[in-house]
């Protein structure tokens, strides 16, 4: 063996070990998703919740009313899935549109 590999030099610590670069995979946490949805009742005009959903979830005429079909044969329907702040804003206009109109709508959200 030669003498250059018995010795380590002053900046030659790791006695030569070629260090390994382990590289982990970055944390890309995608944040929560929340259904928007509307519930069913016997008192809210089907037009009112059609509505609704045209004004504040951006649906075509037909989208709409095929949803709240949905919801008024079903009890419930999911109308859109969206961040938590998105979702709750969604909710906060429904209700408040729904109340100053006298109409009992439920609108809820649900993480996903
Ligand atoms: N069931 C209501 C009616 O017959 C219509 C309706 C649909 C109400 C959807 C609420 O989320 C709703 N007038």
């Amino acid at each position: 063996m030669s003498a250059e590999f018995v010795h380590m030099s002053a900046d030659d610590k790791d006695g030569g070990d070629v260090g390994v670069a382990v590289q982990t995979r970055a944390r890309t946490k995608r944040p929560p998703l929340y259904k928007v949805m509307l519930l069913n009742d016997d008192y809210t005009p089907m037009e009112f919740v059609v509505h609704i959903l045209e004004r504040f979830f951006g649906l075509s005429h037909t989208q709409a009313f095929e949803i709240m079909l949905t919801v008024h044969k079903k009890g419930v329907a999911v109308v859109g899935v969206f961040s938590h702040e998105i979702a709750e804003t969604k909710v906060t206009q429904v209700m408040d549109f729904a109340r100053r109109h006298q109409h009992p709508l439920q609108c809820t959200m649900e993480k996903e």
